[in-house]
């Protein structure tokens, strides 16, 4: 194995970064080479993705890495589930929309829940792209597409004039069969849903095609491959979690917590399906079997309400740290927190509906937010490890979460199990690997790979503290 350069462009649902990573048999270094925000637009009621922009940035930042390191590939990853529409020639029909907005709600759909979770295993979740377009249909717009792709690969399809749709961002539709990894042709076409649209399937550590934009460039001014990575942001965070044996569980914490298990093959019962569990395509077969926790969002929009008068995260979370532990909590799965706008309000109400106290200052606010997840993570865990039969005796907090330790805390006193923190980069670094191993430089395997990763990050450990009995009657409050 020799060393290679990638460039892994890593967009959230708030910003996004270009990335330079470099991979030898016993290193893996990540250098931040830009970094972007990411702003929907909120044009005549609906709430857009700035698709052009991104692009924009994308451009730019792979321009600069390929300026400042031999590279010999890139890849994309993003939020899941948003799709752009293309016309007969090609072009972008519209500005992809934005998962938060309030287009599906009350969409149904004539399949029934339980026939479509046997076939996707996909959680229900009111932004699926399956509800999303139903939601379109009959709209001019959808009458026009020929084709859809998924945000990685709208801008992978820009970048290299090659559509295809990687398969762990594929699945998160709602409309891939989870158990063949093929598009579910028959829901779509029940659903209305014109499977022409859907291009063929790509997998992980697929090259994808020369990017053609002006000055980006490989090494020696060669091509540079742009390659498929586990283009669902979560499916590379989940690459990236140094998991040493079988027997862990994960937390992806970013503005959401995707809190579940790694399986060999995915989990399709009713009490599955009752439990909003989902299965997720992961890298090399594996499924992502886990439930969408409400995570950081609930904090960052309630910073994004107080502004600066209520200081910064660290004052926060200092504060947060003091407060009573346990006073308030809320059910952070309900979808009435899924909006933008006032969250502290919402957060108010939602316990004053149920006769129960409401935090009074920023700081007791941001820990009922941390002791509401930390429940959430604990009721997820739960349920994940009875619903698959399978065991952890660890959880791994990966993602912007891990360097949050309070949460940290929280999360082994919740649920009652050692935490492992970090990395906070596991997104970009999923993203490098895959890359990496595509191009012979990392190991073949994902225990190879995560091996790899834990000779070279520093991990931080919680054990649960003795406390830990007070979270059943937290609980209990919740039922
Ligand atoms: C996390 C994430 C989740 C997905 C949500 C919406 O960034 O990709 O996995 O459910 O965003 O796309």
């Amino acid at each position: 194995m020799s060393t290679v350069s990638v460039a892994a462009v890593d967009l959230g649902a708030s910003g996004g970064r270009v990335i330079a990573g470099r991979v030898s048999p016993d290193l893996v270094e990540l250098h931040e080479v830009s970094r972007f925000g990411n702003e929907p637009v909120r044009a005549a009621g609906t709430l857009y993705w700035d698709i052009l922009r991104l692009y924009a940035a994308v451009e730019s930042g792979l321009r600069d890495a390929a300026a400042g390191y031999p590279l010999s590939g890139a890849g994309i990853d993003s939020w899941a589930v948003d799709y752009g529409l293309l016309d007969a020639s090609g072009a972008l029909l519209g500005n992809p929309v934005h998962y938060r907005d309030s287009r599906t709600d009350r969409i149904s759909i004539p399949v029934p829940a339980g026939e479509l979770y046997a076939v996707t295993g996909i959680q229900h979740l009111p932004f699926n792209t399956i509800y999303q377009l139903a939601a379109a249909l009959g709209t001019p717009v959808l009458d026009a597409a020929r084709t859809l792709l998924l945000i990685p690969d709208l801008l992978a399809y820009w970048l290299t004039g090659t559509a295809g749709a990687e398969v762990t961002n594929a699945s998160t539709t709602a409309l891939l069969d989870v158990t063949s990894r093929t598009w579910a042709t028959e829901i779509m076409e029940r659903a209305g849903i014109s499977p022409a649209l859907f291009p063929a399937l790509r997998q992980p550590g697929d090259v994808i095609g020369p990017v053609l934009a002006d000055g980006i460039a490989g090494a020696d001014g060669r091509p540079l491959p742009l390659i498929a990575v586990g283009s669902h942001d979560t499916a590379s965070a989940v690459v990236a979690v140094p998991a040493a044996g079988p027997d862990f569980a994960y937390i992806s914490s970013g503005t959401w917590s995707l809190v579940g298990m790694e399986l060999p093959a995915p989990v399709l019962t009713e009490a599955s399906r009752a439990a909003n569990f989902t299965n997720e395509a992961g890298i090399d077969g594996t499924i992502r079997y886990l439930r969408n926790v409400s995570g950081l969002w609930l904090l960052q929009e309630c910073q994004r309400h107080w502004g600066t008068a209520a200081g910064s995260l660290e004052s926060l979370l200092a504060g947060a740290a003091a407060a009573d532990p346990g006073r308030f909590v809320i059910d952070a799965d309900d979808p009435v927190f899924l909006p933008p706008r006032d969250m502290p309000a919402r957060i108010v109400s939602w316990l004053a509906a149920r006769g129960q106290p409401a935090p009074s200052t920023p700081a007791q606010m941001t820990r009922c937010v941390l002791d509401s997840l930390a429940l959430a993570y604990r009721r997820a865990l739960r349920d994940a490890q009875e619903l698959s039969g399978r065991h952890a005796d660890v959880v791994h907090i990966v993602g912007g979460g891990s360097r949050n330790e309070l949460l940290c805390q929280l999360t082994a006193d919740a649920c009652g199990l050692p935490v492992v923190a970090g990395p906070a980069e596991a997104t970009a670094l999923g993203n490098v690997l895959v890359q990496a191993r595509a191009l012979g430089a990392a190991p073949g395997t994902l225990d190879g790979m995560r091996a790899l990763l834990r000779t070279c990050l520093g991990l931080r450990h919680y054990m649960p503290s003795a406390s830990t009995h007070g979270w059943a009657e937290v609980a209990s409050r919740l039922r």
